[in-house]
């Protein structure tokens, strides 16, 4: 029975904080009131916790009961309803048998996914958990959709990817500091909408709009002019996509020729330029990277980017670098040269200026890290040495023992027999999803916990309904937010959902390792033990530290803030023998020796213009941007209201520019079809000025949805981008997912419109 509910409570998720009341059959929200600008996407709850969508109870495909596995898996096929304790007796011995046959090196894990939750919930960290404490190991995965390439290429560069990411140049610094913001990639602030483990202010539009008063100039580099929000006054720089590097060249070429750079910055901080100075200035292809050689790469005038340069020098300049550009082909070389033109201006490490990669990607970007710790669930130890770049799953599942490369080292693909995930929908991030199709349907068995029937819940063989954050009770915290939330339960679980906890206690009983999971602790015990460290950090520095029961019963607590100090790139820069960077040289590399002795010839050991190796031609003459979708996270909640409310006639929304459109006698609202050699699907047409021409523009997270009977290569009759993206890594050195952009054709759709059946449960036997 739903839980009467008359009070507001206290809760949190990724895209903030907020209050939400059950009133018997929708959630009333509330966001946070000190949240300046709170995102639209908390709306998505008000119809979730009782849609169709959600698993009632547990399932079980019935071709694999049956043990009829062989048989293809598709989007069709029946499953029957199981008793708890029948499919954990089925679960538990599966894994067993698994493990007996074939060890745990069998056993992908690598389970990658955003699903929202506070920090003991978080249903990635608690399979991960259930895998090294009680069943030993498993081939996990490293690296994110997010930020593949940039997690490798920065380490051998400049530093750690969340250092430079997360403590660097602060919002206040830009507001107060920055005349000029070169913003690759922009700063969409639908992005910073989201934050993992949420934050309770949204801050960037006011800091641009400070900024922006003070008279600091954005550039927002980009095929879209809404990748900056209007606060920013940004002048829109429409590039063609993915020549970012080349313009970055030209910048740097004419800060050299003009002699605008700093030597001296360079001479102290950096190692390496003489090296990338020969590749610059065409010394050895006779291809000087000047504004005339660029001007046709990215479709400026050379002019401009003269202009462009000049501008840079003065004032206080900050380069900025967004996560969408390294989801490409060659993702490594944007994010690198960057860094390098960053350190010709010779600001890194000055307040408002220099170099942060990603800020803005994510709501925790820009900010004061906490001064104490939050929250942390521990992972244990793997006893599995396996693991793979995050984006090579299909590679994996579709060539166990083939040999790959991965940052210097040659790796092998395991064999894999058992998929488990929590927590994520591989259906919606992975690319091509043709291929990942005919990938899932290698191992012998999939194992799935999700609170709704995801594309990824349909192609498993068991299902296991999980919780909602609103169903549970939990604590809510990030690294750079002042708030820790009692996240406190709203409304009682839907039908037989049990939180991924609970699921995973009771299969470590019955692998005989309940201890060594739940360590004897209950869930409540657990949110007081994990909140302990941060409380004992408190009282240590003298701060408000209540016990956990006065925390619950406040419903929230203020963290104090460490100083806007610019971490470690300003300490480098104040002391750069005795605060070296953590890269072998110590300093900025301009060129990497390590990265030369791998011989990669598709990651130099200097930053490059390497162009896609799939342009657009004759027959995919359109450049689709499959980016971040601004009416739900990924692909979460796509049922919910607010995601709903932006799609025509059931499908997503694909924005193009009206000489396209007209071209191909589209008009706004009509249903097209975008297709490539991969894969094809359906997408209501939106034109707009805001998208340059030759660009179209579909977000991801519509909810994989094929059509009927069609065999091979189904229409995704939804709108969902990765039946066209390509699954590749970005380069031998990361490896990361290509997900951002790829080539497609559009047309006008004749047929009969397919109904939308993405968010209809499967069919019960
Ligand atoms: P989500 O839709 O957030 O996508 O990919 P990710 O898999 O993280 O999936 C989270 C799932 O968790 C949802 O299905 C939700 O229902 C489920 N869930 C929610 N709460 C719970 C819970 O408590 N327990 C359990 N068991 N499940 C729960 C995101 C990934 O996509 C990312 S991070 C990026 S950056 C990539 N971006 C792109 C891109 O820009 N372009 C393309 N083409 N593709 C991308 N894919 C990547």
């Amino acid at each position: 029975m739903d839980q009467a509910a008359d009070d507001w409570v206290p809760h949190s998720a990724h895209w903030g904080a907020f209050s939400a009341r059950w009133n018997g059959a929708t959630l009333d929200v509330t966001p946070y009131a000190g949240d300046p600008a709170p995102s639209p996407l908390l709306q998505n709850f008000s119809n979730a916790m009782r849609h169709k969508a959600r698993i009632l109870r547990p399932m079980v495909r019935k071709a694999w009961l049956d043990r009829r596995a062989r048989s293809e898996r598709t989007f069709d096929q029946k499953f029957v309803a199981c008793p708890w304790d029948e499919v954990l007796d089925l679960l538990a011995g599966e894994l067993s048998r698994i493990k007996t046959e074939h060890g745990g090196a069998a056993v992908y894990g690598g389970s990658y996914g955003w699903s929202s939750a506070g920090r003991f919930h978080h249903a990635q960290s608690q399979v991960h958990r259930f895998l090294n404490m009680a069943f030993g190991g498993y081939v996990r995965s490293v690296n994110s959709y997010s930020a593949g390439a940039s997690a490798v290429i920065l380490p051998h560069i400049m530093g750690g990817y969340e250092a430079i990411s997360r403590h660097n140049v602060t919002w206040d610094q830009v507001a107060e500091h920055s005349d000029t913001v070169l913003a690759f990639g922009g700063m969409a602030v639908k992005n910073s909408d989201v934050a993992s483990g949420g934050v309770s202010r949204h801050i960037e539009r006011a800091a641009m709009q400070r900024a922006a008063r003070r008279g600091a100039i954005f550039y927002n580099v980009a095929p879209l002019r809404d990748d900056m929000p209007e606060e920013a006054g940004g002048r829109w720089v429409p590039i063609k996509v993915g020549t970012d590097v080349a313009l970055m060249l030209a910048l740097a070429h004419t800060l050299l020729v003009e002699n605008l750079w700093d030597s001296g910055f360079v001479a102290r901080y950096c190692t390496g330029f003489e090296i990338f100075e020969r590749y610059l200035l065409g010394r050895d292809d006779s291809i000087p990277k000047d504004a005339a050689w660029a001007a046709n790469v990215v479709g400026l005038p050379a002019t401009a980017i003269v202009d462009l340069a000049r501008r840079l020098p003065r004032g206080r300049t900050l380069i900025t670098v967004s996560h969408s550009l390294q989801r490409a082909q060659y993702g490594e070389q944007p994010v690198w040269m960057g860094a390098v033109l960053a350190a010709m201006l010779g600001q890194i490490g000055l307040p408002g200026g220099g170099y942060h990669y990603a800020l803005g990607a994510l709501g925790h970007t820009g900010r004061r890290p906490n001064a104490v710790p939050i929250p942390t669930l521990p992972q244990g130890k793997n006893g599995v040495a396996d693991f793979i770049p995050v984006g090579r799953v299909a590679d994996m599942l579709l060539h166990p023992g083939e040999r790959f490369d991965y940052n210097g080292r040659a790796m092998r693909y395991p064999d894999i027999k058992l998929v488990y995930w929590a927590g994520g929908n591989p259906f919606h991030h992975h690319q091509d999803i043709n291929r990942l199709r005919r990938a899932f349907n290698v191992p012998q068995t999939i194992v799935v916990h999700e609170s709704a029937w995801t594309p990824m819940a349909k192609f498993a063989d068991i299902v296991l309904p999980a919780t909602m954050t609103l169903e549970r009770d939990d604590i809510g915290a990030a690294a750079t937010d002042p708030r820790l939330v009692a996240m406190r339960k709203a409304v009682d679980p839907i039908g037989e959902a049990r939180d991924d906890f609970d699921i995973f206690a009771d299969l470590s009983r019955r692998l005989g390792v309940e201890q060594a999971f739940t360590e004897g602790r209950s869930s409540r015990q657990w949110l007081t033990h994990l909140y302990e460290p941060t409380r004992r950090a408190l009282l240590d520095a003298g701060w408000d530290a209540p016990d956990f029961e006065a925390f619950w019963r406040r419903g929230e607590l203020e963290l104090p803030s460490a100083p806007d100090d610019g971490g470690f790139l300003s300490a480098f820069r104040n002391d750069p023998v005795g605060k070296k960077l953590p890269t072998p040289s110590g300093k900025i590399e301009i060129y990497s020796k390590a990265i030369a002795g791998f011989g990669y010839d598709d990651c130099p050991p200097h930053p490059a213009w390497l162009p896609s190796t799939e342009p657009p031609d004759v027959r995919h003459p359109l450049t689709l941007i499959a980016n971040q979708p601004a009416t739900r996270l990924h692909s979460q909640l796509d049922f919910g209201a607010y995601s709903q409310s932006k799609k025509i006639a059931g499908r997503e929304p694909v924005r193009l520019h009206p000489a396209d459109a007209s071209r191909r006698g589209i008009k706004n609202g009509d249903i097209v079809r975008l297709f490539n050699d991969r894969g094809a699907c359906l997408a209501a047409a939106t034109l707009s000025h805001d998208v340059m021409q030759g660009v179209v523009q579909l977000s991801t997270g519509a909810w994989y949805d094929p059509e009927v009977g069609a065999a091979d290569r189904p229409l995704c009759v939804h709108g969902n981008p990765n039946v066209l993206t390509r699954d590749i890594g970005t380069s031998r050195l990361a490896q990361g997912c290509c997900g951002q952009v790829t080539v497609v054709e559009c047309e006008k759709y004749q047929g009969t419109l397919p109904p939308i059946r993405a968010f209809d449960p499967p069919e019960q036997a």
